[in-house]
């Protein structure tokens, strides 16, 4: 009797527990819209020197919603590729579901996004983009298959000593709010990668 009960308790404290650990993150990108590119896009992507990318969405393979984006990828050394959310870029429709300055930053210490792997061993760069325009980089690999969220804490991206944009306030200081992501599979690869489910975490 008495185990009963003490496996209901843990029981009840696991649901609360889960419901507080939900309530801790903010929902910032879900890749719930048609999929489109171009100046009045939905998502900014492109590539070049070689590489190539296609996006669209994905309503078989998702992790949260209806939609995940869906990434095939052929990234060639020296070549580049961007698949971006956000606001100011030059896709005028790729905003996030919240806009970034009415989020209280301060609060958060990391961002969480859900990547469907096949274990191919690719290299991912998660870039997001400064208040001063300055691209910052976590880098994560697919060795796994299936849906795998990816916590990346704010302080463990690097600041991109490769690029930055002209306009960069270049200080090595992440400037919040942050506005842009981006997800850039690095050389030499070649495959199918699926996002979904951008959060901002507490931990
Ligand atoms: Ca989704
Ligand atoms: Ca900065």
């Amino acid at each position: 009797m008495k185990k009963t009960f003490f496996l209901a308790v843990l029981a009840v404290l696991s649901v609360v527990g889960i419901v507080l650990a939900e309530g801790n993150n903010l929902l910032i990108d879900d890749f719930e819209v048609a999929i489109t590119g171009g100046p009045d896009g939905t998502v900014d992507f492109g590539s070049g020197n070689g590489s190539a990318v296609e996006v669209t969405e994905a309503t078989d393979i998702k992790n949260s919603g209806n939609k995940a984006l869906k990434v095939v990828y052929d990234a060639v050394g020296g070549g580049y590729i961007y698949v971006a959310r956000g606001t100011g870029l030059d896709a005028k429709n790729a905003n996030w579901v919240i806009n970034p300055s009415d989020i209280k930053w301060q609060e958060y210490n990391a961002i969480s996004f859900y990547v469907y792997g096949t274990d191919s061993k690719t290299k991912i760069a998660f870039d997001i983009k400064d208040n001063g325009g300055e691209i910052w980089r976590f880098i994560t690999q697919d060795d796994f298959k299936g849906w795998k969220r990816v916590v990346c804490n704010f302080d463990k991206f690097v600041v991109r000593d490769d690029w930055q944009p002209e306009s960069a306030d270049k200080n090595s200081q992440l400037d919040f709010p942050v506005k842009i992501f981006q997800f850039e599979p690095l050389a030499d690869s070649k495959g199918t990668l699926y996002f979904d489910t951008v959060e901002l975490v507490k931990q």
